[in-house]
C-alpha cells in the first residue's frame, strides 16, 4: 500500500500527528481563533467580521485540504480511471457556505461562530464570488465538478487562475459600466503550488530531419517560454469524505522575476515588459458569452491552459507505467466547448514528436480520448482561427492539424467519392481569406463522441451544423446530455428553509443525493397546513429580495405582488427586448385604465438583472430602455404598486442565490432553437417558481416531467423559424400593433432620448427582426395575461409549484454526471470506505 514505503518508526510519528479534522463546536471555534491569533495576527479585541471570515474559512479549507490529500493518496492507490473536465470557465460563486454544508458541519460552525460574537449569514457575506465565467457553460462546470465529487468519481477540473474574473457591473445614469473584478488579494480556497511548474513554448520555428533509423522527426524550436504555476482549489463532494481537485494554472515569466541579463546591461524597460507580457496571459477573463472573437491572447490562454494540463494528465499516467495503448482506458477528457480543442492536436503532438509514436497509433489513441460538448449553434459563437495568426503562434500545432485533416478528407473521399462539395464543406480548414481552422470541426474529427446539452439541441446540431458529419462518423458518435444542476448549492445553500420543509415531509435530506425522492412531495399538493408553509417560505424570500432592492436600488417593492424574474447574461436572442416592450405594453395599459379597471389588476414586479458583454452595443442599449423605463413607472402616481421594474446591479452566483427563491415567475423567453439548454430555468422550478418560456432548450424537457399545465408555453416553434425570417426578408412586414404602440411611445420620448433606442426598435422594424420578437409578441402578452389571472387563484398556484418541484428530480446534475459517465467517459464512482478498506489506509 501507499503507507508500507515508509519505515515503521517515522510511520508512527507521523500517525501519531496527522492533522484530525475538528468534527465538533470547541475544536472549530479553537481553530478559528488560532487562526484569527497567529495566522492573521489579529487579536478578539480587532477581529471584525471579514477577519471572521477569513478564520472560519481557513478552518474549513484546513479540514478539506487534509480530505484532499487522503483522497488524492487514494485514487493514486487504485489506479483507476480518470476524469479531467477541461473547461475555460469555472463559475464558482462562494466556497464558504457551500463547504460548510457539503461537509456537513454548518450547524457546528453557525453554534461556533455565534459563541465568539458573530452572525453567520455576515460571515458568509464577507466572501468575494469566485467568478471566472460567463454564464451557463461557467456555471455548468462549477455544478459538474460538484456532482463529480458527491458521486465519488475520481475527476480534476484545469482551467486558468485569471487574476480579473468576469467584471464588476455598475449602473451609472442607466448605462453600464465595467469594473476590474481582482479577486485574488485574500483567497483561503487555493494552494499555490510552486513545484508544479510546466514550460510552455510559444512561437518558434520548425525543423524537419530524418533520425538513424530514418524516420522523419519534426522538431519545434526557437520562440519563447512561459511558465505554467498550478494553483490547486479543493473541491468537497456533499457528504463524502470525497474532495477532488480544481487546478488552475497561472503564468509566469519564464525567467523569473525580470531578465538580470537585460537589467544589468541597462535594458530594465524591456526585462519588465517580458515579465508583464507573460503574466498578461492569465491576467483576465475574456467577458463574452455566445460569442467568439478571435483575439491573440485568447488562442494564447488557450494554448497554455491546455499544454500545461496535458502535460500534468501524461506525467501522471507515465508515473503507471503502463503501455501508451492503455491511455484511454486511464484517461477521459472532456472538452468544455471548443475552447480546449487544441488539447487533440497537443496530445497527437506528444505522442508523435516526443514520443515516437506511429502517426496512426497515438491518433486511435487520442480519439478515444476526448469527448466534446457543443454548448450553442449560433453562427456567431463557433470558434475559428485565423490560419496566419495560428502558425505564427503555434507552427508545428498548425502542420498538425493540417496533416489531420487531410487524413480525414482522405477517409471522406474513400466512402463517399465524387463529393467534392462534401469535402469542402466538412474541410477543417475554411478557404475564406485569411483560411480559417473551424475548432468545431476538428474537436469533431478528434473525439469518440459529441454531444448536445438538450434534446432540442442535440437534434439540431445532428441536423444543421453538424449534419455531414453525422453522415460520416454515423449517428451513435452524437448523443444528447440534458444539463443539470447541483441541488446542493441551488436548493439546500440558497433555500435553506424550503430544502428543511421538504426534508421533513419526505423522511430527510437524501433528496439532496438522489434528487427523484422530490417525487413523495406529490402527495402535499394538496395538503393545505403544506400549502401555507411553502407559500410562507416563498414569501420570506420575496421580502429578503425586496430588502435587498431597496438597499441597492432604493425602489420599494411590495413583497405581495407577483415577482417576474428575469436573469441572465443580456442578449439579443434571449430577448430581454422582448420582457421591457412587454412591461412598456403593460405600462400603456394600465394608463389607459379607469380607477375601477386597476383595481382588478394583478401587482407586478419586474425585475431583470444581467452584464453585456462590454463590446457589445445592441445589449448595453437594452439594459438602458430598461433603466429607464424603469425611472419613468417607479415614479408614476397612477401606477403605483401595480408594476414596478428594477435593475438588479452585477448579477453573479451569489445574487442569484437570493434572487431565484424569491421569484413566482421567471422568463426563458429565448427565439426558438437558440439556447441550447438554459440551466437558471432548472433553478427557478426547482425552488417553486413557475416559467413563462419558449419551447427551445431544456424548457421542452421541463415541461415533459412537469406537465403542460405547470408552465406557461407560448411563441413560434424552432421548426418554423426559417421560414418566418425568409418572410421578414422577401415579403412584406408588417409590426405587430401592441409592439407598434409601444414603438411609438419610445419614439415620443416618454423613456429618454429616442435616439438612443433607434438601433433597438430598428433592429426588428428595419432590420429583418432576426429573433422574432415581433412574431411572438402577441402570445407573449397574451401569455402574460394569462399568468396574472392564474396568479390571483393563489391555492391553485402553489399546487403547480409543488407538483413541479416534485417532479424536477431529472435535473439533478448527478444524473447528468451519471450518463457522462456511462455513455462517454466509462468510468465508475469509487466510495472511500471501499476504497480505503482495500488501500488499508486508516
Ligand atoms: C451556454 N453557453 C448556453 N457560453 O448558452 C446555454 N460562449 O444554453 C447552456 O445552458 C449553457 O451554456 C450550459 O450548457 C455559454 O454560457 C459561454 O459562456 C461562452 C463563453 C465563451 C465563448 C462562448
Amino acid at each position: 500500500s501507499v503507507e508500507a514505503s515508509i519505515p515503521e518508526p517515522q510511520r508512527a510519528a507521523w500517525k501519531k500527528y496527522q492533522t484530525r479534522p475538528f468534527t465538533n463546536t470547541e475544536q472549530f471555534e479553537r481553530e478559528v481563533v488560532r487562526h484569527v491569533e497567529t495566522t492573521l495576527a489579529r487579536s478578539m479585541f480587532n477581529c471584525d467580521e471579514t477577519a471572521a471570515y477569513a478564520a472560519a474559512s481557513l478552518a474549513f479549507r484546513d479540514r478539506l485540504i487534509t480530505e484532499w490529500n487522503r483522497t488524492q493518496q487514494r485514487q493514486t492507490f487504485a489506479d483507476g480511471k480518470r476524469v479531467y473536465y477541461l473547461s475555460l470557465e469555472f463559475l464558482m460563486g462562494r466556497a464558504l457556505d457551500n463547504a460548510m454544508l457539503n461537509v456537513g458541519l454548518k450547524n457546528v460552525a453557525q453554534q461556533g461562530l455565534t459563541d465568539l460574537g458573530f452572525r453567520i449569514e455576515d460571515v458568509i457575506e464577507q466572501e468575494h464570488d469566485a467568478a471566472l465565467g460567463n454564464g451557463g457553460l461557467g456555471r455548468l462546470a462549477a455544478c459538474f465538478l460538484d456532482s463529480l465529487a458527491s458521486l465519488n468519481f475520481a475527476a480534476w477540473g484545469y482551467g486558468l487562475r485569471y487574476r480579473y474574473g468576469i467584471f464588476k457591473q455598475e449602473i451609472i445614469d442607466g448605462y453600464q459600466v465595467e469594473v476590474p473584478d481582482y479577486w485574488l488579494d485574500f483567497n483561503p480556497w487555493e494552494f499555490p503550488r510552486h513545484d508544479i511548474v510546466v514550460d510552455i513554448q510559444f512561437y518558434g520555428n520548425v525543423r524537419k530531419y530524418q533520425d538513424s533509423q530514418g524516420k522523419q522527426i519534426s522538431l519545434w524550436d526557437g520562440g519563447e517560454i512561459v511558465k505554467a504555476v498550478a494553483y490547486d482549489v479543493p473541491i468537497p463532494g456533499f457528504e463524502t469524505s470525497t474532495t477532488n481537485n480544481l487546478r488552475l494554472w497561472s503564468s509566469k515569466a519564464a525567467s523569473g522575476e525580470f531578465d538580470f541579463q537585460k537589467f544589468n546591461s541597462g535594458d530594465y524597460e524591456s526585462s519588465v515588459a517580458d515579465q508583464q507580457r507573460a503574466e498578461t496571459i492569465s491576467a483576465v477573463l475574456y467577458p463574452n458569452d455566445n460569442l467568439d472573437r478571435g483575439k491573440e491572447l485568447r488562442l494564447k490562454q488557450q494554448y497554455f491552459w491546455v499544454a500545461a494540463s496535458l502535460y500534468d494528465i501524461v506525467r501522471r499516467f507515465k508515473k503507471s507505467k503502463r503501455a501508451w495503448k492503455e491511455f484511454p482506458d486511464q484517461v477521459a477528457i472532456q472538452l468544455n466547448d471548443t475552447h480546449p480543442t487544441l488539447a487533440i492536436v497537443e496530445l497527437q503532438r506528444i505522442l508523435v514528436d516526443l514520443e515516437g509514436l506511429d502517426w496512426d497509433e497515438a491518433w486511435a489513441i487520442v480519439s478515444n480520448t476526448f469527448g466534446y460538448t457543443n454548448h450553442t449553434v449560433l453562427p456567431e459563437a463557433l470558434e475559428k482561427w485565423s490560419v496566419p495568426l495560428f502558425q505564427n503562434l503555434l507552427p508545428r500545432h498548425l502542420q498538425i492539424i493540417y496533416d489531420i485533416n487531410l487524413f480525414f478528407l482522405q477517409s471522406v473521399e474513400r466512402t463517399f467519392p465524387k463529393e467534392r462539395d462534401l469535402l469542402a464543406r466538412v474541410s477543417i480548414i475554411e478557404e475564406s481569406s485569411p483560411k480559417m481552422i473551424r475548432m468545431a470541426y476538428l474537436a469533431i474529427v478528434g473525439s469518440h463522441k459529441v454531444n448536445g446539452v438538450a434534446e432540442l439541441h442535440s437534434d439540431l446540431i445532428k441536423t444543421t451544423i453538424f449534419k455531414d458529419f453525422v453522415r460520416i462518423f454515423g449517428p451513435d458518435k452524437f448523443t444528447n446530455v440534458t444539463n443539470g444542476i447541483t441541488p446542493r448549492r441551488w436548493l439546500h445553500q440558497a433555500n435553506p428553509r424550503l430544502s428543511e420543509l421538504i426534508a421533513s415531509k419526505i423522511g430527510g435530506l437524501g433528496f439532496l443525493k438522489d434528487l427523484t425522492l422530490l417525487s413523495e412531495l406529490e402527495k402535499y399538493a394538496d395538503d393545505k397546513e403544506f400549502k401555507k408553509e411553502w407559500q410562507e417560505i416563498k414569501y420570506a424570500n420575496k421580502v429578503r429580495l425586496a430588502r435587498h432592492i431597496k438597499s441597492t436600488t432604493g425602489i420599494t417593492v411590495n413583497p405581495a405582488a407577483l415577482f417576474d424574474v428575469q436573469v441572465k447574461r443580456m442578449h439579443e436572442y434571449k430577448r430581454q427586448q422582448m420582457n421591457i416592450f412587454g412591461v412598456i405594453h403593460r405600462y400603456l395599459t394600465i394608463k389607459a385604465m379607469t380607477p375601477e379597471e386597476r383595481k382588478k389588476l394583478t401587482p407586478r414586479v419586474s425585475i431583470f438583472g444581467g452584464k453585456a458583454a462590454p463590446g457589445y452595443w445592441m445589449a448595453k442599449t437594452i439594459i438602458h430602455l430598461i433603466n429607464n423605463v424603469g425611472a419613468v413607472v417607479n415614479n408614476d402616481k397612477d401606477v403605483g404598486d401595480l408594476l414596478k421594474v428594477v435593475f438588479v446591479e452585477d448579477y453573479n452566483v451569489s445574487k442569484a442565490e437570493i434572487i431565484i427563491p424569491a421569484s413566482d415567475v421567471s422568463e426563458h423567453i429565448s427565439t426558438a432553437g437558440t439556447e441550447a439548454s438554459g440551466t437558471s430555468n432548472m433553478k427557478f422550478v426547482l425552488n417553486g417558481g413557475l416559467i413563462i418560456g419558449t419551447c427551445d432548450g431544456a424548457n421542452i424537457e421541463i415541461t415533459r416531467e412537469i406537465g403542460e399545465s405547470n408552465i406557461f408555453l407560448f411563441g413560434n416553434l424552432a421548426e418554423d423559424v426559417e421560414d418566418l425570417r425568409h418572410a421578414h426578408n422577401y415579403g412584406s412586414y408588417t409590426l405587430d400593433p401592441a409592439l407598434a404602440r409601444v414603438f411609438d411611445e419610445i419614439k415620443k420620448g416618454t423613456f429618454g432620448d429616442a435616439a438612443a433606442f433607434s438601433a433597438l426598435t430598428g433592429s426588428i422594424e428595419d432590420h429583418g427582426d432576426y429573433y422574432l420578437v415581433s412574431d411572438d409578441f402577441h402570445s407573449y402578452v397574451q401569455t402574460q395575461a394569462l399568468v396574472d389571472e392564474a396568479y390571483k387563484n393563489q391555492d391553485e398556484w402553489i399546487s403547480k409549484s409543488i407538483t413541479s418541484v416534485a417532479r424536477m428530480g431529472f435535473f439533478s446534475s448527478d444524473r447528468c454526471i451519471n450518463e457522462y459517465a456511462e455513455s462517454i467517459w466509462n468510468v465508475e464512482p469509487q466510495s472511500p470506505e471501499q476504497a480505503e478498506a482495500g488501500a488499508g489506509v486508516a
